[in-house]
């Protein structure tokens, strides 16, 4: 048998073995709780923030935070990058108080993105914003500290695809030929440090609210040994939440599942192949603009009713609903964001009670718009009905009570074999969502 047969053989087994080591994963006490919160929780703030802000895309569209590898930066001149980062105006409190008025529950933030830079004070590798940077503060440590006195949750981004590190050898679809760094590295030792550092992160900052992984996608075939980082982020936190951005299926080990720029099931974005729906909490990340990191003149922002309406199909899946800021280089929030935040923290506060705690509605997200339920109350979000008329389709029980969420006067509507019909006039229905609150 040759050696291509052999090495192909000892893929195929390692992946079982590698699907079927983490079988037995039993969710502890404390992370099924965390679960129930999670799902509770429904919004939050991604921030993708590391050096590269400070290229702010290059001027062109579509890169911030794949400036390193659009680009083709060697390592040796992106390793300036950090020489002068320098955020002066950052102020963890000015970001959490904006989060917490936005009515967002939690934070993900970029430890370490694609580039290998540590946006914390890692003892593992001085290629970190503490040993690295004239600022020299550990941004990540302020930001936890923050969040944990304004009861904010904290997780971690975390980047198992690295351009930086030699040993993430062989090389994956990316990070490819310009790096500079040696055609020859150790696998197993780049993933002996990828644990340790998630093991500084999940050891020294407190009690964190779960690692969102990002980049398997580059090396599919690679043995990523999961079980044992999995096994190592459950045994260091039990409660901490794991999510992997590999757009397929949940793996074993997993604690709730991502979509990416798409509701969940859905393929808008030509990258959410698996169609399935976990049972497990779901949660779909988006952009304000178009781009991830901070880019200058990516100006093709989301209207506020764009992303409200986003978060309620999200929330009409049972999903929460991610959005991102890409902080600029001197540590403040782009204003565009900030004033998007204001007026969808706004709106959460008239109508959190739609969202917050929710799981999906009776009738699954469509053209008109998005159900979300607590025990017998129904939302029914109207984003799009022009007509004084609404055909909703079935519902699982006789309505007991029908009323507009904002005036709470009654709907007069029409019960059918076929399904409900809502009577919908002008004068009761919102810019952005027309709310009719049911009992059954
Ligand atoms: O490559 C990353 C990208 O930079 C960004 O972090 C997004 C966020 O979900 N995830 C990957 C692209 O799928």
């Amino acid at each position: 048998m040759n050696v291509q047969r052999i090495a192909s053989l000892w893929m195929f087994l390692f992946l079982i073995i590698n699907l079927y080591a983490q079988k037995d994963y039993v969710p502890a006490p404390e992370n099924l709780k965390n679960r129930e919160w999670f799902q509770d929780a429904k919004f939050g703030l991604f921030i993708h923030w590391g050096v590269y802000s400070e290229l702010a895309g290059g001027g062109d569209y579509g890169i911030a935070e794949w400036i390193m590898n659009q680009k083709k930066i060697p390592v040796k001149l992106y390793e300036k990058l950090p020489t002068f980062f320098n955020p002066t105006q950052f102020d963890p409190k000015e970001w959490v108080s904006m989060v917490k008025n936005a009515g967002m529950k939690y934070i993900v933030i970029t430890s370490k993105h694609h580039d290998g830079f540590a946006m914390y004070g890692s003892k593992v590798s001085n290629y970190n914003v503490v040993d690295r940077t004239p600022y020299g503060k550990d941004v990540i440590k302020m930001l936890k500290d923050e969040c944990d006195r304004q009861g904010i949750k904290l997780f971690f981004y975390h980047s198992q695809l690295d351009w930086h590190h030699p040993d993430y050898f062989p090389r994956g679809n990316t990070g490819q030929g310009y790096t500079g760094r040696p055609e020859s590295g150790d696998w197993n030792k780049y993933l002996d440090y990828m644990n340790a550092q998630l093991t500084e992160l999940l050891t020294n900052y407190g009690e964190v609210g779960g690692i969102w992984f990002d980049g398997m996608w580059d090396k599919w075939d690679a043995p990523w040994r999961l079980d044992e980082t999995y096994a190592l982020i459950h045994k260091l936190q039990p409660g901490a939440l794991i999510g992997s951005n590999h757009h397929k299926a949940p793996f074993p080990g997993e604690d709730f599942q991502m979509f990416e720029r798409d509701l969940p099931g859905e393929n808008t974005m030509g990258f959410n192949q698996t169609g399935t729906i976990s049972e497990l909490p779901l949660e779909m990340c988006e952009t304000m603009n178009g781009s991830w990191g901070f880019n200058l003149i990516d100006q093709d922002y989301k209207s506020s009713k764009q992303l409200i309406q986003t978060m309620v199909k999200a929330a009409g899946y049972g999903a929460n609903f991610l959005l991102n800021t890409g902080p600029m280089p001197n540590g403040k929030i782009q204003p565009e964001n900030v004033d998007t935040l204001m007026i969808m923290g706004k709106w959460m506060n008239k109508y959190g009670e739609t969202i917050y705690g929710t799981r999906r509605g009776p009738i699954k997200p469509t053209t008109w718009g998005a159900t979300t339920q607590k025990d017998n109350k129904v939302w029914i979000h109207v984003l799009d009905c022009k007509d004084d008329y609404l055909f909703i389709g079935k519902l699982p029980k006789k309505i007991k009570s029908a009323v507009f969420f904002d005036d709470r006067s009654k709907v007069s509507f029409k019960e059918t074999e076929y399904g409900t019909i809502l009577n919908l006039p002008a004068i009761k229905k919102q810019k952005v969502d027309t709310i009719i609150e049911i009992e059954l």
